[in-house]
């Protein structure tokens, strides 16, 4: 029953999801292409300096004739399109030494998986969801008698959501919404986060709509782990699967904007830009926990790492079965944080599906690393309701006592993944970290609480310990106080 991987190439930078529908052959491990990307030959990111205005950079350069066609203002970058007789080189090169742009990189086409991605899931009986391997596998009902994610907010940055569907409805954080094209195209509408179809095969690669469903598939996966959490769908994939490297740093920091505190990205890419870098980092300063499917090439990470998921403080999804045997389509290897099921994995599909998906089911059954992602996803927001985690060390340090060795049981993966597999119930049981013990000795007195002030007052991190983060506030104050006076777990 477990579909192998189709999809044999990955374009380098082809931003493509993670997902895995159909039965076909094995990924071509070693796949050259994957490093033979296409930068959309038209279209370059600007990152500016503090305080400079697009409009003078586009005085300073007229002869380009560059126009902005997205931007993530509040952060000051910029996608502009660029007339065809400059190159991807020049645009590169041209910015270098002007004190104005701090940084200048092509921005990527987007990619389909491969052929045999298709949003073709098996069929499954509705009452399967709840009952699937992985249920019992993960302890998810011990875990879930602590803890449901109550009052996190998870971030899917993927193809939208069916908001219909039995699993979705009622359970979406206010704030949707799609970034699939460029603010004054036609396909653009900042409402339409909802994963549809338009029955075309718009890139011509013989599969129609095969991006269709992923969504709603990673969307309930998340809320089968965190039932009472509530989902942000930030749709940047289009119908085909497909989106660029600017519209995923876009969607993600909408979703820090939008104070969510959990981001999953079941999509990837083989070129890391700076971009995507750098939201990565603005959401892990402010206590987000990132997490991203290793991507299905079955490729090792020293050959084709795959971004974000390879990425430090990205918590990297490699797929495997119930037992922690690597999946053979999973890319794995130890830039990969840790591993979860993502075999014959059971999931929520659109109910108006449309192409090749399964007319008016519910639930289909599918593999990839795209479902072993929400797993990790739904994990940490367990951990955050219950204040054991407050930012990516404390996830990190979670997983490092609780997750499962799997490097015994994989001969054939030379360090197939940092960690090990999650063991749901079991992270749930860690006692957390000492939230209030500043000086780290395990003791907590007058020395922590002045520690922790001086923290707060020249805005370090790790005095950011409430809502709203990012602000050092009373609220801070009370939350160290709370933990100081619960004493170390
Ligand atoms: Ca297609
Ligand atoms: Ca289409
Ligand atoms: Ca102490
Ligand atoms: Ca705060």
């Amino acid at each position: 029953m477990a579909h192998m991987a189709a999809h044999k190439t990955i374009p380098l930078a082809a931003l493509a999801i993670s997902g895995v529908f159909a039965a076909g052959p094995p990924a071509l491990a070693g796949d050259d292409e994957c490093l033979g990307g296409n930068p959309l030959s038209q279209e370059g990111i600007l990152e500016l300096a503090p305080g400079v205005d697009i409009q003078s950079v586009l005085l300073d350069y007229a002869e380009y004739e560059f126009e902005v066609l997205d931007a993530i203002a509040s952060r000051g970058i910029y996608l502009v399109s660029r007339n065809a007789l400059m190159s991807d080189s020049t645009f590169e090169q041209i910015f270098l030494g002007d004190p104005d742009i701090d940084h200048s990189e092509l921005n990527f086409e987007a990619g389909d998986p491969g052929p045999g991605t298709q949003s073709i899931f098996l069929f499954t009986a509705p009452g399967m969801f709840q009952h699937q391997p992985i249920v019992t596998s993960l302890g998810l009902e011990d875990a879930q008698a602590s803890a449901t994610g109550e009052g996190v907010k998870i971030a899917v940055i993927d193809s939208g959501v069916d908001p219909t569907h039995g699993q979705i409805a009622g359970r979406l954080a206010p704030g949707a919404i799609a970034f699939t094209a460029h603010p004054g195209d036609a396909e653009y509408d900042p409402a339409n986060y909802i994963d549809t179809c338009n029955a075309n095969d718009d890139d011509n690669d013989a599969l129609i709509d095969e991006g269709v469903g992923h969504g709603t598939a990673v969307a309930a996966l998340a809320l089968l782990v965190a039932p009472d959490a509530r989902v942000l769908p930030i749709k940047v994939l289009n119908d085909e699967g497909k989106t660029t490297a600017f519209r995923v740093a876009k969607a993600i920091i909408y979703a820090i904007d939008q104070r969510a505190q959990v981001i999953n990205l079941s999509l990837s890419s083989c070129a890391g830009l700076r971009i995507i870098e750098r939201a990565v980092d603005e959401a892990e300063e402010l206590g987000i926990i990132i997490v991203a499917a290793a991507g299905n090439s079955g490729n090792h990470a020293d050959d084709f790492p795959e971004f974000p998921a390879a990425m430090n403080k990205v918590a990297g999804v490699v797929a495997t079965d119930t037992a922690g045997h690597v999946a053979p389509f999973s890319n794995y290897g130890d830039n990969y944080f840790l591993a979860a099921p993502g075999i014959d994995i059971i999931s929520a599909i659109p109910t108006d599906s449309c192409g090749p998906a399964l007319p008016g089911s519910e639930f289909g059954e599918a593999d990839g690393t795209s479902f072993a992602a929400p797993l990790v996803a739904g994990l940490a927001a367990l951990l955050i309701e219950q204040e054991k985690v407050l930012r990516w060390n404390d996830f990190r340090d979670c997983i490092r006592d609780t997750a499962i060795n799997i490097e015994g049981i994989n001969p054939g993966f030379d360090q197939p993944v940092e960690e090990g597999l999650i063991d749901v119930a079991a992270a749930i049981a860690w006692p957390g970290p000492c939230h209030a013990d500043f000086s780290d000795d395990l003791t907590l007195d007058f020395t922590d609480i002045t520690m922790f002030l001086q923290a707060f007052a020249i805005g370090d991190d790790e005095a950011d310990m409430a809502e709203p983060r990012g602000q050092h506030d009373f609220s801070d104050v009370i939350k160290f106080l709370q933990f100081f006076a619960g004493g170390c777990p």
